[in-house]
C-alpha cells in the first residue's frame, strides 16, 4: 500500500490524538516513504493551524487573557520538554531510518518554522499559519521588507487597560494650571542651546564652575544639551519684549552621576515675570500661592538669600512640610522644610542682554526641578524611578 495511505489507514481510523501520534515513530505509523512522511507533518500542521484558529475565534477578553492563552499554546507545542515540536523532534526524526531522514528532516525544518509562528504578533492578527510563517521567513530575509498583512475585521478585539499619565507629566501639568490660571503663558526652547543663551547671555562667566566640561554636555565649544532652562528667559524677551509672563518646562541636561536625587537628563519649570513696577514683593506673593495651591493651602514659605549669576539679589524658596507641618518627618527628612526653588530679581544686565530696557522694567524668575517636586509630593524615594519604564511603578499613577 501507498505510504501515505497507509499513515492515513494507521492513523485516521483509530482516532488517535496528536500526541499519540508524535508519541509514536514514523514507522510504528506507517510513514515509510517521502509522501507518508509529507502526509505525517501535513497532519501535525492542520492541527496546529486548528487550534490556532479556535483561539482567534474564541477571542480574549483583556490582553491578560491573551497572554495566558499565548503562552499555554506555546507550552503546548514549542516547549523543550514535551511540547509536540520537541516529541516530533524525538519521535520522528531522529528515529527515522536512513531512506526517509533527508525528507523528515526537511519537513521537520519546515514545521518548526511553521510552529514558531503559532503565537506569531501574540494573535493579533488572524492570518492563515502558512502566509504568517512565509511573512516571518521574509521578514528575517530580508528585514526591509514590511508588508501589511490584511486584517479580519470580523474578529472579536480585545479590551486594551487605559493607560495613564507618567508622574512627570502629572507633575507638570500641576505646576502649569496654576501658572496658566495667573495669565502666564508656556513658552518653549530648543534643548540643544548655544553657550550664547545658556551662558553668556545669563551673565554666566567663563570661569564660572557650571560652564566646565566637568558639569555640562558639550556638542562642541558653542553647543551644548542645555543645563538649564534660563536660557528661554533671554529667548523669551528677543521675541515678544516686555512686559512678559512665562513659564518655560522643559528638559535640562548636566554630568551628573545618577544617583536617587540625580539624574543626568531632569525636567525644570522657569518662571519669568517682567513688567513695569515689578518688585520682590511681586515674586514672595507669587510663589507663596503657588506653593499653597501645589502643597494646601496650610503650608507657609521661606525665603533665604542665595546667589545665581542672573538674577540678583536671589534667593532660594522653601515650603513648611505639608506632611507633618514643619514638625519634622520623613518626607521634610527631619527638617520641617523642603528645599523648593531658586529664584530671584531679573539681573539688570540680563535684561539689557535680551534687549529689554532695565531703566523701564523689572522682573522677577525662579526655576524648579520638577522631577524633585514629583518625588516630594508622591513621596518617592528614588528619582530614576521615573525612568526605568518599570510598569508596576508607573501604574500607580
Ligand atoms: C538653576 O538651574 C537655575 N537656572 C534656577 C533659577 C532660575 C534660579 C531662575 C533663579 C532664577 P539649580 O542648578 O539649583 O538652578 O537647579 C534648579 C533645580 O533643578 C534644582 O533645585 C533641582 O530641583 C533640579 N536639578 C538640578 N540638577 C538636577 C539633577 N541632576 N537631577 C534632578 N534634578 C536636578
Amino acid at each position: 500500500m501507498h505510504s501515505a495511505a497507509a499513515f492515513r489507514e494507521r492513523t485516521s481510523g483509530i482516532s488517535m490524538t496528536i500526541e499519540e501520534k508524535v508519541a509514536k515513530t514514523l514507522a510504528e505509523l506507517g510513514a515509510a516513504d517521502a509522501q507518508g512522511v509529507e502526509s505525517a507533518f501535513a497532519e501535525l500542521r492542520r492541527a496546529a493551524e486548528h487550534e490556532r484558529a479556535e483561539l482567534i475565534a474564541r477571542g480574549a477578553s483583556d490582553e491578560g487573557e491573551r497572554d495566558r492563552v499565548c503562552k499555554s499554546l506555546r507550552d503546548r507545542w514549542l516547549a523543550r520538554k514535551g511540547g509536540l515540536l520537541s516529541l516530533a523532534d524525538e519521535h520522528w526524526l531522529k528515529s527515522a531510518s536512513k531512506g526517509i531522514k533527508p525528507v523528515a528532516g526537511r519537513q521537520f525544518n519546515e514545521f518548526r518554522r511553521f510552529a514558531a509562528c503559532l503565537e506569531f504578533e501574540n494573535l493579533i492578527e488572524a492570518v492563515p499559519l502558512q502566509q504568517a510563517a512565509e511573512r516571518q521567513m521574509e521578514l528575517s530575509l530580508s528585514p526591509e521588507i514590511v508588508r501589511p498583512t490584511p486584517r479580519d475585521l470580523t474578529l472579536p478585539g480585545f479590551c486594551r487597560p487605559a493607560g495613564s499619565i507618567h508622574p512627570i507629566s502629572r507633575m507638570r501639568r500641576e505646576i502649569e494650571d496654576i501658572f496658566l490660571n495667573l495669565g502666564f503663558r508656556i513658552e518653549t526652547g530648543p534643548e540643544i542651546e548655544t553657550t550664547y543663551y545658556n551662558f553668556d547671555a545669563l551673565n554666566i562667566p567663563e570661569s564660572h564652575p557650571s560652564r566646565d566640561d566637568w558639569d555640562t554636555l558639550y556638542i562642541d565649544s558653542k553647543t551644548l544639551l542645555r543645563t538649564h532652562t534660563s536660557p528661554v528667559q533671554i529667548r523669551a524677551m528677543e521675541k515678544y519684549g516686555a512686559p512678559v509672563y512665562i513659564i518655560t518646562p522643559g528638559k535640562c541636561y548636566r554630568r551628573d552621576n545618577p544617583d536617587s536625587t540625580h539624574s543626568p537628563m531632569f525636567h525644570q519649570i522657569e518662571g519669568l515675570a517682567i513688567d513695569t513696577d515689578i518688585t520682590f514683593a511681586d515674586l514672595k506673593g507669587t510663589l507663596d500661592f503657588f506653593a499653597k495651591k501645589l502643597f494646601g493651602e496650610k503650608v507657609r514659605t521661606r525665603f533665604q538669600p542665595s546667589f545665581f549669576p542672573f538674577t540678583e539679589p536671589s534667593g532660594e524658596v522653601a515650603v513648611s512640610c505639608f506632611v507633618c507641618d514643619g514638625k519634622g518627618c520623613r518626607v521634610c527628612k527631619e527638617s520641617g522644610w523642603i528645599e523648593l526653588m531658586g529664584c530671584g530679581m531679573v539681573n539688570p544686565q540680563v535684561l539689557r542682554n535680551g534687549g529689554i530696557d532695565p531703566g523701564k522694567y523689572s522682573g522677577w524668575a525662579f526655576g524648579l526641578g520638577v522631577d524633585r517636586f514629583a518625588m516630594v509630593k508622591y513621596d518617592i524615594s528614588d528619582i530614576q524611578l521615573f525612568f526605568q519604564g518599570d510598569m508596576r511603578f508607573l501604574e500607580q499613577f
